[in-house]
């Protein structure tokens, strides 16, 4: 075992102090690893990972779902998963696809009238303000059915979908431009860009490629189709893509794979697309300064009008300069662009080699309109060899490249697919580094903030197609594996996997996640999909239900722990809207709504408003209910919703003699409700005493919770009035009605506001010495808290003071614990064992977790005022 005290240390405090403390606890850990079978290596990792409760990552990951059409959002370097973003798909927590406005938002990806509900996401991309990311706004392709979404990371809901007018299929997308302006999509398959049927044999004449540029509103976060066009290209199979920067700013980079033109027809005897497509032994990189044509595009002279979408022809494109083909080894894959904008580095996929272009070349070849030929369809070629920087041997199958923090060194990192490996090599003085390997077939790697021009090295993630044989077998259907590495050394050191269970994430994008300020609840009543103002907004108050016609509108609230309205009768055949309000400002108080039997589902964060509308076409009664767990409350929160049929007549049923209550018995019920109605008000009142003593005003985290605590008892004066009108009236029934309302009301009250009271325990008590902190664990796991607790009496005596209590009371407190049978006929502790007909068992507690202890009560005699 050696030194791994030294390095654990290192990791964690990196002090000397360190060192000693784990040396202390180094039993502990060497028979923990002895028994689980660790290596010292392991230990070293866990401890680069680990991250203990209520901890945070450094960086937060955005990473493609996949088949699933989803998006999912995890940390790093813990790999813990925070949250699935729906994007193309139903997702029902969220109530994606099952509310009104999310169902709007799937149709706005209705592709010719169809609605679509999956999507096939490969490339997320973050939004950059001068190339770094700025944590706005995220953007992901659809290669399937060819979109593109928009999630507003405010709140991490998608709040765009925008097809594609004129392509069939896309990879190459979604590219966002330095500052955001732009958002380029690279077709994959061709396909004719108008919507009608074209012979394949006509495949050169009438299918096309190309590449969408999207105008997008950084401000407002929406991509605005009208002011978009898009690049006709050839037939080639465009594939990934990467915008220019700094010096290359302005233009674009496309990777092909099909310059053969190859149609396939195995059917017909020909050999598959896999072999006609890798014929030539180059395919083209295509570069074109978007920029230029995108001031071009708003000439209607320059653009042709496909499907209602600005379409500029290759001609027009060659003719102004914008576009031009360098051959690249065949069937590339990745193509990645350097922070400085000076190298474009294409991986070779079927070729072991990348090749590293030069920009300033490329550029000097463009300027000097020095050319070595032009294809079919007039697009200037460069020279390669002229435009090259060199190549590199890296290995089999590269695909994808990531920036390391010293790009400026010429760091860069590239998947091998086919060697299941990373290397780490130089791309400006062209020479391998490092290689490590990866289970398995590796796709994209990502790096933190890799893609943009700031990129922060540390780590890189292997998203790895293949998991094989690396997690527990759960059937044919194997999860993804994203594996992270170390990058931080001068070898990369692999830390940990993470099984992916939901499709497969081709790439990912990671950024710093101080960066991310979204947001803990909505304004009162928004929709957040248009950010204004919901129309079926309702505040506390306001709930009421409307009928226009057959359409029958509800306009209600949601907060602990009820829905108002709780009763909707409608007629079989109408049209029912329920509008809901989520009256809570508390973090984390989310409510869910569903009416039975109808497919509805939405899910109400604090603040937000939302609408289901469905036709209530079944006749009988359906109960709706909150689907959150929100409160002690929750399964109280529920209502009916009847659906008679006008047509029918319904027999009332026989009513049920019941037996009522006298009044006496009424009366005698109300008094026992007040009662402790005003005995629980008094615990309130001391709680409220000892935060405001404690200033709970100075500690923001507590000052939320409090003022949600005054919010639910704010609500008492109305309900209290409500129970006095009604002993006035002598109806106690009703009285004591209201009375238990008051009493569910500082429930509420006592349980947001002891949570608070416990928090700001935490903040003004003095520190805890590491003993004590050792202390209070043992305290808790050791049996002791069974039956004591602090400040308060319970099966046992509170033990505040305990240390006072006795002559030589820490010694006499140690021997208790140690062998408490050996103080039984003391008279105090008779008198105890008498009193709560119990004995102090003996816990077989160590030395040192007794002494712990000792130190914790210390520390809680200090404490004393606050218990
Ligand atoms: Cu899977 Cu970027 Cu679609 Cu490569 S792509 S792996
Ligand atoms: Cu609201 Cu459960």
């Amino acid at each position: 075992m050696g030194n791994i005290f030294d390095k654990l240390s290192k990791i964690l405090i990196g002090t000397t102090v360190a060192a000693t403390f784990l040396t202390a606890s180094s039993g502990e850990l060497s028979k923990i690893m002895k028994k689980r079978g660790l290596t010292e290596t392991d230990i070293i990792h866990a401890a680069k990972t680990y991250t203990p409760t209520g901890g945070r990552d450094e960086f937060i990951v955005f990473s493609s779902g996949g088949q699933s059409g989803h998006m999912l959002v995890y940390g790093v370097p813990t790999m813990r998963i925070l949250k699935y973003i729906a994007v193309f798909t139903p997702e029902p927590w969220q109530g994606y696809g099952y509310d009104d406005d999310t169902k709007k938002i799937l149709a706005e990806g209705k592709i010719r009238g169809k609605q679509i509900t999956w999507g096939d996401t490969h490339h997320p991309a973050l939004s950059e303000t001068n190339g770094k990311y700025d944590g706005k706004w995220l953007v992901i392709n659809d290669k399937a059915n060819p979109r593109i979404a928009v999630i507003d990371l405010n709140d991490f809901v998608t709040k765009q979908i925008v097809v594609n007018p004129v392509f069939k299929s896309e990879h190459g997308g979604s590219f966002f431009t330095p500052n955001s302006k732009h958002i380029l999509e690279a077709c994959q398959y061709a396909a004719p860009l108008d919507n009608n049927y074209h012979p394949i044999e006509e495949y050169k004449e009438t299918y096309r490629g190309g590449v969408t540029v999207w105008s997008f509103d950084p401000k407002i976060g929406r991509i605005d189709a009208n002011d978009s066009f898009t690049i006709e290209l050839p037939p080639y199979m465009q594939d990934l893509s990467d915008s220019g920067k700094e010096a290359s700013a302005g233009w674009g980079f496309t990777n092909s794979f099909n310059s053969e033109m190859y149609t396939g027809g195995i059917e017909v005897g020909m050999p598959p697309f896999e072999a006609g497509c890798s014929r030539n032994d180059t395919d083209y990189l295509h570069v074109y300064n978007w920029e230029k044509l995108y001031k071009l595009s708003k000439d209607p002279k320059n653009v042709k009008i496909i499907n209602g979408h600005k379409v500029i022809p290759i001609e027009v494109a060659v003719k102004n300069d914008a576009l031009f083909l360098v051959p690249e080894p065949k069937s590339p894959h990745g193509v990645d662009v350097s922070p400085d904008g000076e190298y474009i580095v294409v991986c070779g996929k079927l070729d072991t080699h990348a090749s590293v272009y030069k920009w300033s070349k490329i550029k000097k070849l463009i300027d000097n309109h020095e050319y070595s030929g032009k294809d079919p369809y007039g697009i200037p070629i460069l020279d390669m060899k002229k435009a090259l920087h060199g190549q590199v041997e890296l290995g089999l199958g590269p695909l994808h490249n990531q920036f390391g923090a010293k790009w400026k060194d010429g760091v860069i990192y590239t998947s091998l697919y086919v060697d299941s490996q990373v290397v780490k090599w130089d791309y400006k003085n062209l020479k391998v580094l490092d290689k490590i390997n990866v289970h398995y077939n590796i796709g994209h790697l990502c790096g933190m903030e890799g893609k943009s021009e700031d990129p922060q090295g540390k780590y890189i993630i292997a998203l790895n197609k293949l998991a094989i044989d690396r997690f527990d077998p759960v059937g044919p259907l194997h999860p993804q594996n994203h594996q992270l590495i170390d990058i931080s050394g001068k070898k990369m050191d692999m830390l940990v996997d993470m099984p992916i269970p939901l499709g497969e994430p081709h790439q990912a994008v990671a950024i710093r996640a101080s960066k991310l300020h979204p947001e803990v609840r909505y304004k009162m009543g928004t929709n957040p999909f248009t950010g204004n103002s919901h129309p079926g907004k309702t505040l506390a108050g306001q709930e009421h239900i409307e009928r226009k016609g057959n359409h029958v509108y509800v306009y209600g609230t949601v907060v602990r722990s009820h829905i108002n309205p709780e009763r909707v009768t409608v007629n079989k055949g109408d049209t029912v809207t329920f509008y809901l309000t989520n009256l809570e400002r508390a973090e984390d108080e989310t409510h869910g709504f569903t009416v039975d039997d109808y497919n509805v589902h939405a899910s109400l964060e604090p603040g937000k408003t939302v609408s289901l509308t469905f036709k209530a076409d079944n006749e009988g009664v359906f109960p709706y209910y909150c689907t959150e767990f929100c409160s002690a409350l929750h399964l109280e929160m529920m209502g009916y919703l009847m659906v008679k049929d006008p047509n029918k007549k319904y027999v009332s049923a026989q009513k049920l003699k019941m037996k009522s209550m006298s009044k006496e018995q009424l009366k005698a019920e109300y008094d026992k409700t007040v009662a402790v109605n005003s005995a629980t008000d008094a615990v309130i009142q001391s709680v409220v005493k000892f935060l405001k003593a404690n200033h709970y005003e100075k500690y923001p985290v507590v000052k939320n919770l409090v003022e949600d605590a005054l919010d639910q008892y704010s609500k008492i004066k109305e309900q209290k009035e409500k129970s006095d009108e009604a002993v006035k009236a002598g109806d106690y029934e009703k009285a004591v009605l209201f009375e238990n309302m008051i009493w569910q009301y500082m429930v509420k009250t006592a349980d947001v506001g002891i949570r608070a009271k416990d928090l700001l325990v935490r903040k003004v008590a003095t520190p805890q010495s590491p003993a004590a902190q050792a202390g209070e664990r043992a305290f808790g796991e050791g049996g002791c808290s069974g039956c004591h607790v602090i400040g308060k009496v319970s099966s046992g005596p509170d033990l505040t003071g305990v240390l006072q209590r006795h002559e030589n009371g820490e010694q006499w407190v140690k021997d208790f614990i140690m062998n408490p049978a050996s103080k039984y006929k003391e008279p105090y502790v008779k008198g105890m064992i008498d009193y709560f007909n119990l004995r102090m068992p003996n816990q077989h507690m160590k030395e040192q977790e007794v002494k712990d202890i000792i130190e914790y009560l210390k520390w809680v005699d200090k404490n004393a005022n606050l218990f």
